[in-house]
């Protein structure tokens, strides 16, 4: 199958138009397992490229699998990951950055809004908005859990001007956004003109959307996990011109064009 197939032109179309792309239940069932089950693994290894909750120590996030997990290394090249990016940004890409962010039940705490691009850039010199990401849910996401909220259309109005309020790349490792759009008179402008759409849908749901689209989740307060895989892909025309202090596990330094998986997804060989 060649990456044009993959997506029909309607919805590259809307994807342009409203900077995000929803595919409910698009993974395979034993995909989506294994996905959830390497997944606990990473957030339960204690490791550098893991962030854990300052009240219970417990963990949240955990960047760079795919340079450290078969399976997860294998996922990023999938047709289904990979031949999309490639088809909305119209050229070959790279992993720009790979985590897995989990909002505990009862606990999970909010990610206030903000514009990925504006880290990338300030953080990371990345030239041109021309990156997007794949949130894959590995939990069902309903209105209680927590989902992901983005400003359909807003990634066409540009980044919005957000001086920092923390300080050092170790902060944007954190829910305590560097760059937040809050109390922002722009981002409240965005909404009354399009709108807030949360995408909600069973595990293995793919919600794609663009590097500039303001978005931002609330506190999960129901009894029911939401951890998000997210898997963001640069242009490789697009890649970083200069080092960044920020670590490889959380900024990609391969620019190489990837290459697509052959086969399915493979679990570990256990033993
Ligand atoms: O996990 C979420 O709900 C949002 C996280 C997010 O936007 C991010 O990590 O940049």
């Amino acid at each position: 199958m060649q990456d044009r197939d993959l997506l029909t032109s309607r919805q590259i179309e809307d994807y342009r138009r409203t900077g995000f792309l929803f595919q409910p239940g698009a993974l395979e069932a034993s995909d989506i397992e294994l996905l959830r089950s390497e997944a606990e693994k990473e957030l339960s290894q204690d490791s550098p490229r893991r962030t854990v909750e300052a009240a219970t120590g417990l963990p949240y996030r955990v960047h760079g699998s795919h340079l450290h997990n078969d399976v997860f290394s294998q996922f990023v090249r999938t047709p289904q990951m990979l031949g999309v990016a490639r088809q909305l940004l119209n050229e070959d890409v790279y992993v720009h950055q790979f985590k897995i962010n989990k909002k505990r039940a009862f606990q999970g705490e909010i990610w206030r809004w903000h514009q990925d691009f504006m880290f990338w850039h300030n953080e990371d010199q990345m030239p041109e908005p021309r990156a997007l990401t794949v949130g894959v849910f590995l939990d069902e996401v309903t209105e209680f859990n927590g989902p992901l909220i983005v400003v359909p259309g807003g990634h066409a109005e540009g980044l919005i001007n957000t001086p920092p309020q923390t300080e050092g790349w170790e902060s944007t490792l954190t829910n305590k956004l560097k760059y937040s759009l809050e109390d922002s008179e722009e981002m409240q402008a965005l909404v009354d003109q399009h709108g807030l759409v949360a995408p909600k849908g069973p595990r293995g749901s793919l919600l794609w959307f663009h590097c500039s689209i303001p978005h931002g989740s609330a506190q999960n307060m129901s009894p029911i996990d939401r951890s998000l895989l997210l898997l963001s892909y640069n242009a490789v025309s697009n890649a970083l011109p200069a080092p960044s202090p920020r670590p490889e596990w959380l900024v990609g330094r391969d620019f190489s064009p990837l290459e697509p998986l052959e086969g399915s997804l493979t679990a570990p060989s256990r033993g």
